[in-house]
C-alpha cells in the first residue's frame, strides 16, 4: 500500500481573522475558498513545505504554530493537515493558484463558500482557536 499524499494547510490569524483563498484552478476547484497550502514533495517535511506554500502562493513570510489535530480526506490518495500560522512579512498576494484572498472575522467564516473538504478542517481550527 502507498502512502497518502500530504496536502498542508495554514490557518493564518491576525486580529482575530482568518485569511480564506479563493481558488483560481483547477476548473473542478476554481471559485471556492480554502486554506492556503499545497502538496508536500517527495522527502520534504510537511512544515517546511507549508512555509514554502506560504511563500509560493501568497508571497509572505509565516512561521507554524500547532498542528490542528486531525486528518481530513482530499481526493483518492491524499489527506489535509492543517496548522495555524502567524505572518512574519510581506503583505498576502494571490500570486498563485488564487484570484481572491479574504480576512474573515468570526461571524464571517461560513460567509464563503469553501470546500467541501476544508468545512470539516475549518471546523476544526475554529474548535483550536476558541479561547480555552
Ligand atoms: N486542497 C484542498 N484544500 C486545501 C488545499 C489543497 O482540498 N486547503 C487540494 C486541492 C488539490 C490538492 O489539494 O486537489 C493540491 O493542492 P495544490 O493544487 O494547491 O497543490
Amino acid at each position: 500500500m502507498t502512502e497518502p499524499t500530504v496536502v498542508v494547510a495554514a490557518a493564518l490569524q491576525e486580529s482575530g481573522r482568518l485569511l480564506a483563498a479563493r481558488r483560481s484552478a483547477p476548473p473542478e476547484l476554481a471559485g471556492r475558498w480554502e486554506l492556503p497550502g499545497g502538496k508536500v514533495e517527495p522527502g520534504e517535511d510537511p512544515e517546511r513545505a507549508l512555509v514554502r506554500e506560504l511563500r509560493e502562493e501568497l508571497g509572505i513570510g509565516a512561521e507554524l504554530v500547532e498542528r490542528v489535530p486531525g486528518e481530513w480526506p482530499l481526493k483518492p490518495g491524499y489527506v489535509l493537515r492543517v496548522w495555524t500560522a502567524r505572518r512574519l512579512s510581506g503583505r498576502p498576494r494571490p500570486l498563485e493558484d488564487h484570484d481572491e484572498l479574504r480576512w474573515l472575522g468570526p461571524d464571517e467564516i461560513w460567509s464563503v463558500d469553501w470546500l467541501d473538504q476544508d468545512v470539516p478542517a475549518v471546523r476544526a481550527v475554529l474548535a483550536a482557536l476558541a479561547p480555552r
